[in-house]
């Protein structure tokens, strides 16, 4: 087989936030398929890097008192952190906020640009007359045009889920500095997407070069048909400035994904290889973007487009990983089941756990991946630790007490030696595929096989025996062998427990191809304990450490106190007619993420409320309560039904909703002036 020269990259992942459980599906995939690759003896180099700009991570910094630039230097130490400790073996992890990337972004954009690919349009947008700086959709908020529910986003109604443009917002303001936002206009340059359709129709046909899912995606975008794409934002703006055009930056997502070339160059540098020969037009190595469901839009249109249009090659396929759900649900700050993967590793879980449940769940898809954490402890106890280590320590114990530590010179005769030899090719296709589940059940099926053997042969009987120690060595030998051709086809998945092994079997580091080969005569080390078992009562502190992990932050960083409203009188406040309700039932709304359904008791009627407080209560803690409602509001027609009022809540910068309750005493329709 002629070694490949591979380039792999995952998701750039924002400087504006930690790594969590959800971020490692796609990064734990990858890092399991490159580790597999270089066992296999190809030329693999793996980039990615820390995506630094845009207005998010500007603001949050500002929130911080610091410059963006430290901002973003403390998030990249963490993320450097989290990923080593989850043994993801980047070749180089990078930042778009460097050298490289900024000659990049300005060298590719003088080409699209004499490729006239770029247009310069002129657009109204919401500015923020306190701030002086133009909002993104995410920074406006105000009430939603569809069914009036405040404070929602500039671009979607949580509420009703409507979609929408800023402008249509009623009541608009700024998530910045509460001001109201005015229309303003300004020059944007626009990439000109609209002319690429033909390339990328035929690019996304390619075989292999997207997952069947994607690539019906990409199907409904064409249908929809392809619009320019406005790659300026205006300053003040945290990024790189476009050449010839003061005051104007590259959006984020034009330099965000440059970021993979800046970081391979910034590799190349360091260990003499040749950029060009990655990444220019004819290219003849591969190249594989591993990325989130969320991202395909940028990364199967945009991308490719300015790659072509710019004169470098495109990626050989996006692989794109689904979402991680946590005991069935989306992971929930309130349900402490939003886990940092500092956090994993701070109660003291073995990452190689994680890896080996994620790789358990992975098959070639997009489907999303469930963490159901008491399956999570028993797997991991009942496959690694139940099955794989225990032939390990089974047998390793004679050969080094009885045997000075030496295998046997031949081993007995047994189907075992070549079934697992031959499952190579198989699994081999498995890992390529990125069929890790597939690989896995494979495994732990030989695993069982060779678990029967050690029940068959009871060393431990053979020990106790006269006369037995021949077998009792060919078959502790035959064991150790077994063990090593298991621990070479979970290595990609586990690769600190497997150079343990490596350790313990006094062997090189293990490749694909010594699977073809058996240790006889070798000396092995004593056996050490390889991994323990996972204690339910630190998944439990891992939950309860998410739980509370987020209040100390949002107590250190202080919450931020929103401004106050425009000044009302007297008699509009008097017009809102305010009301003790009892809440005599509550319920889950089959399909919303958000909301809850009320029963309200208002003493002499009952009232049908949706409330949008389901992140942070559960209805059977609601029930029986009393809490305060605006008794007078329009009934709203929701998706759900009609909404007959609106129960109050306070909410802050910091996530957390808290309902409204009257002092004990109160009733139900009691007035509140
Ligand atoms: N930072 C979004 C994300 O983290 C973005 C990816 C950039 S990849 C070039 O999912
Ligand atoms: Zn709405």
């Amino acid at each position: 087989m002629s070694a490949r020269k591979i380039l792999v990259t995952n998701a750039l992942p924002y400087a504006n936030g930690a790594i969590h459980l959800g971020h490692l599906v796609g990064y734990i995939q990858a890092d399991i398929w490159v580790r597999f690759q270089k066992m296999r003896g190809h030329t693999v180099h793996y980039v990615c890097g820390d995506d630094t700009h845009g207005t998010p991570i500007m603001i949050n910094a500002e929130k911080q008192g610091m410059t963006p630039e430290a901002f973003i230097a403390k998030m990249y130490d963490e993320h450097v952190a989290d990923f080593a400790g989850f043994h993801i073996g980047f070749d180089e992890f990078y930042t778009t906020n460097s050298p490289e990337n900024k000659e990049l972004a300005s060298s590719i954009y003088r080409r699209l640009k004499a490729d006239g690919k770029i247009a310069v349009k002129t657009i109204s947008q919401l500015y923020d007359p306190q701030k002086q700086m133009f909002l993104p959709d995410r920074f406006v908020k105000g009430e939603c045009p569809k069914c009036a529910a405040k404070d929602q986003y500039g671009d979607n109604c949580e509420v009703c889920g409507a979609t929408y443009a800023p402008t249509e917002l009623k009541n608009p303001f700024s998530a910045v500095s509460g001001a109201t936002p005015e229309l303003r206009q300004s020059e944007h340059y626009f990439f000109k997407l609209s002319e690429c359709g033909d390339f990328l129709a035929d690019w996304t046909r390619q075989p292999g070069r997207l997952q069947k899912e994607a690539a019906n995606k990409m199907g409904e975008w064409f249908e929809a048909g392809l619009q320019d794409w406005d790659i300026s934002r205006d300053a003040p703006y945290f990024g790189f400035e476009i050449p010839d055009a003061p005051g104007k930056y590259f959006y984020v997502w034009l330099d965000a994904p440059i970021g993979y070339i800046a970081a391979t160059k910034h590799l190349f540098d360091r260990i003499g290889e040749d950029l060009e020969a990655y990444w220019a037009e004819g290219s003849d190595a591969e190249l594989y973007h591993f990325i989130g469901k969320d991202i395909l839009y940028f990364h199967a249109l945009f991308w490719p487009a300015v790659l072509k249009y710019s004169g470098h090659r495109t990626p050989t396929a996006i692989n794109v990983n689904g979402f991680l759900t946590v005991n069935g649900e989306k992971m929930s700050k309130s349900r402490g089941t939003f886990i940092t993967a500092k956090s994993y590793l701070d109660v003291g879980l073995n990452p190689e756990w994680l890896r080996y449940y994620y790789a358990a769940k992975l098959g070639s898809g997009i489907e999303d991946a469930d963490l159901s954490l008491g399956d999570f402890v028993a797997r991991v106890n009942s496959d690694l630790v139940g099955k794989y280590i225990n032939i390990a320590s089974r047998a390793a114990g004679f050969i080094q007490k009885r045997f000075d530590g030496k295998l046997a010179a031949t081993l007995p005769d047994s189907p075992l030696v070549a079934k697992l030899q031959a499952a190579a090719t198989d699994l081999a296709a498995g890992f390529e595929g990125r069929e890790f589940s597939r690989v896995l059940r494979e495994v732990m099926a030989l695993t069982d096989e060779v678990n029967q053997y050690v029940d068959q042969v009871k060393p431990w009987e053979l020990a106790k025996q006269e006369g037995r120690d021949a077998e009792l060595h060919g078959a502790c030998s035959l064991l150790i062998n077994l063990f090593r051709l298991l621990t070479i086809y979970i290595k990609p998945v586990l690769p600190k427990l497997a150079a343990d092994v490596e350790t313990f079997l006094n062997v090189a580091p293990l490749q694909w191809a010594d699977a073809g080969t058996l240790l006889l005569g070798h000396a092995i080390k004593p056996y050490s304990h390889l991994m323990t078992r996972i204690d339910p009562k630190q998944v439990d502190a891992l939950v309860e450490a998410n739980k509370q992990s987020l209040a100390p932050a949002a107590a250190a960083a202080g919450p931020q106190i929103e401004a106050i409203a425009p000044t009302i009188n007297i008699d509009d406040f008097g017009k809102i007619d305010l009301r003790v309700a009892k809440i005599i039932d509550c319920k889950h709304v089959e399909g919303a993420e958000k909301l809850l359904q009320l029963t309200l008791d208002l003493g002499d009627h009952t009232r049908n409320v949706f409330s949008g407080i389901k992140s942070a209560y559960k209805p059977e803690d609601l029930v029986g309560r009393l809490t305060v409602m605006v008794a007078n509001l329009a009934p709203r027609k929701m998706k759900f039904g009609l909404s007959e009022g609106m129960v109050l809540a306070a909410s802050g910068s910091e996530p957390g909703l808290y309902l409204l309750s009257p002092d004990s005493g109160a009733q139900p329709g009691m007035r509140i002036s």
